[in-house]
């Protein structure tokens, strides 16, 4: 069987998803890792659309975090991330859609509004394990970027004010439902947690979070993490980074 091959962005949301699903099953894969801005023209004409993660295996083309995902759990059945029990698997992928659809999103356009306008750090942040006078390039590209980003996320202040309220409503979810066994599915770890940890990960950056996030961080970033340091949310989230995030099967790429 070929590897898998991932399009994806270091920095990101939904292709954490799928990387960590990857590991997590020990799938070795590829991954081709691109930049905000120079990536739409790259996947419009090679897939007809800009959104990471897309995954390539033998002739299929997965465009969703959560299509990926369910045909990762098809292919590679072994440590499953679907429970067993239908009522149960509904439930997770129930949870899936919300944190995918809903939440994610709004962690996105409040987290971005603190981060976005410090420029030299959020290039860098995003350009990430790019040689350094690519980084350079992509510092003096980035107000362009920047504005193209905010456009297309519908980032703002009342986004972002409308983000910290759903991030609210989805880390105080997390340690409610997950107070009984650990889990928020059953009594072990579903996609349900890999998606809810994903999207919040911005929230408490945990250490296992496997790209590096320069230091220092900007104060609009630290005011951010400063509103979610108590929250018992980001323990859920750092736990379940700690126990299951397992380190990378990547191959060349
Ligand atoms: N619901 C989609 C969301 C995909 C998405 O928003 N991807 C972002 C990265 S976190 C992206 O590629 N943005 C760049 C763009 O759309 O041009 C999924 O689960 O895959």
């Amino acid at each position: 069987m070929s590897h898998p091959e991932l399009w994806q962005m270091h920095f990101s949301l939904y292709p954490e998803k799928v990387r960590w699903a990857l590991d997590y099953k020990r799938v070795p894969h590829i991954r081709h890792s691109l930049l905000p801005g120079p990536h739409a023209v790259r996947l419009i004409a090679r897939f007809g659309q800009k959104a990471m993660p897309i995954l390539r295996h033998e002739g299929n083309v997965l465009k969703t975090s959560a299509a990926v995902l369910d045909y990762v759990e098809q292919t590679w059945p072994e440590l499953p991330l679907y429970p067993e029990d239908p009522d149960s698997r509904a439930q997770a992928l129930a949870l899936q859609k919300w944190f995918d659809d809903k939440i994610g999103p709004a962690v996105r356009r409040a987290g971005f509004y603190e981060m976005l306008p410090h420029t030299e750090y959020s290039a860098r942040r995003i350009a990430t394990g790019l040689p350094e006078w690519q980084q350079r390039l992509y510092v003096s590209a980035f107000p362009a970027i920047r504005a193209i980003m905010m456009l297309d996320m519908q980032i703002n202040a009342a986004g972002a004010e409308a983000g910290c309220t759903l991030t609210q409503e989805a880390l105080d979810f997390v340690a409610r439902n997950s107070e009984r066994t650990g889990y928020l599915v059953g009594d072990r770890f579903s996609v349900a947690d890999l998606t809810a940890a994903t999207i919040l990960f911005p929230t408490c950056l945990p250490s296992e979070y496997p790209v590096d996030i320069p230091r220092p961080l900007p104060s609009g970033w630290e005011h951010w993490l400063e509103r979610w340091r108590n929250h018992p949310g980001c323990e859920y989230v750092r736990r379940i980074y700690r126990e299951h995030r397992g380190v990378s099967a990547a191959v060349g790429g």
